[in-house]
């Protein structure tokens, strides 16, 4: 569905909900990263971009002058939130109500005043797919917030504010990575983010002859649960026994020479992470080049690193890898790996463009021999960063 075929079935949703059209319309993409995982916490370098897959929101100010109520409508479970905006925003139910919570105090904290609304929401990014439903959902409600509050924020200030959303009220420590994409992606480039100094520098990615293909396991992850906050906690472990203010600063040499004054969980991790940003460096300048076999191989490389050092893949994931190497350059595969926080959800393959549709047919078919599950599969030309569809 493209965003104004969505924009259009929530707006539909909208009237039918609430009995008047829309005012506002305000879209946010999900995100898939070509590569860079786990080194956003690490002050390191990563390389998403933005999909065309949407969380599209409509609203208007409420009819009830004596309202103090958010009213959030959400079209695919068929549930509604209320959340009293006259205090201080708080944490409540449903559960999936926190991310807009958490962008609600957000706006609170900066002394503004968040009116009254009635909102429908619907979303094409899949739940638990590891594509930043979540920071669809948080970007989108702070998109629709800039226009509500008719006050705008600057793209970092923005992206962090939702950021915070997701650590205090969702209880994810997560990195800048997916906030920052969905706020900032640009259509038919990558976005080369440098997470220290949050500077931005755009790669093209144009070449009609490639294609990024999405194969989602349709095992969920959830990254509440713990593993992700350990990884965390592991990679600071290292930099304090390496001496250094985050692992961005260490050097493989250092890694090695420190290797008997730390576990050996924590070297792994330490090696997953340096090596990881130089990966990440070398496929921006890859894909610069429209050097796809180098690109691809720096994919494969991160696959096996975040498989068996930082240890955040499944079976599953494997199994995408898997079938992917083994249908490998002659059948129009440059390079595969999990994609996201892992533990489940999605896999990106880097591919011969007019090989999408026999690619797809295999590792479908593949992967259901032998995992018994269907897997998801699309592709996605990079998308641009959230908008105000209407209003
Ligand atoms: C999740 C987090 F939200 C990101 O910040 C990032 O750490 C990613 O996992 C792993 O690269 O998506």
């Amino acid at each position: 569905m493209t965003l104004p075929e969505l924009a259009d079935q929530v707006s539909q949703q909208f009237s039918k909900t609430y009995g008047r059209p829309p005012r506002w319309i305000a879209a946010a993409p999900g995100r898939v990263n070509v590569i860079g995982e786990h080194t956003d916490y690490n002050d390191g370098f990563v390389l998403p971009m933005a999909i065309e897959r949407y969380t599209v929101m409509a609203a208007d100010t409420s009819q009830s002058p004596s309202s103090k109520n958010v009213s959030v409508f959400d079209a695919h479970f068929k549930e509604t939130a209320v959340i009293d905006v006259s205090a201080p925003v708080a944490k409540g139910q449903p559960k999936w109500s926190n991310y807009i919570r958490g962008v609600m105090a957000g706006f609170q904290q900066r002394g503004l005043k968040i009116p009254a609304l009635d909102v429908a929401f619907l979303s094409t990014v899949p739940l638990g797919g590891g594509l930043s439903s979540s920071a669809a959902l948080e970007v989108g409600t702070a998109t629709l917030l800039e226009a509500a509050t008719g006050k705008g924020l600057e793209p970092v200030e923005k992206a962090t504010l939702c950021q915070k959303a997701e650590h205090e009220f969702a209880g994810v420590p997560c990195g800048i990575m997916d906030q920052f994409i969905s706020v900032m992606g640009r259509e038919n480039h990558l976005l080369l983010l440098d997470c220290r100094s949050h500077q931005t520098d755009l790669v093209p990615m144009n070449d009609p002859s490639v294609a990024l293909l999405i194969i989602n396991t349709n095992v969920k992850h959830e990254l509440g649960s713990g593993e992700y906050a350990k990884r965390r906690a592991e990679c600071e472990a290292a930099s304090k026994t390496l001496g250094v203010p985050s692992l961005r600063d260490a050097t493989a040499d250092a890694l090695e020479e420190a290797r008997g004054r730390m576990e050996g969980i924590v070297f792994r991790r330490a090696r997953h992470v340096i090596g990881e940003i130089e990966r990440t460096i070398h496929a921006a300048e890859g894909i610069r080049a429209s050097n796809w076999l180098t690109v691809g191989q720096l994919m494969y490389a991160s696959h096996r690193s975040l498989r068996d050092d930082y240890e955040v893949s499944c079976a599953e994931l494997d199994a995408v890898v898997h079938i992917a190497e083994t249908i490998d350059l002659r059948g129009g595969v440059y390079g595969c790996r999990m994609t996201g926080g892992g533990f489940g959800g999605c896999a990106v393959a880097l591919v011969k463009a007019d090989a999408v549709a026999a690619i797809s047919k295999k590792i479908s078919a593949e992967y259901l021999a032998r995992t018994g599950s269907a897997a998801t599969i699309f592709n996605s030309r990079p998308a641009a960063g959230a908008t105000i569809v209407k209003g």
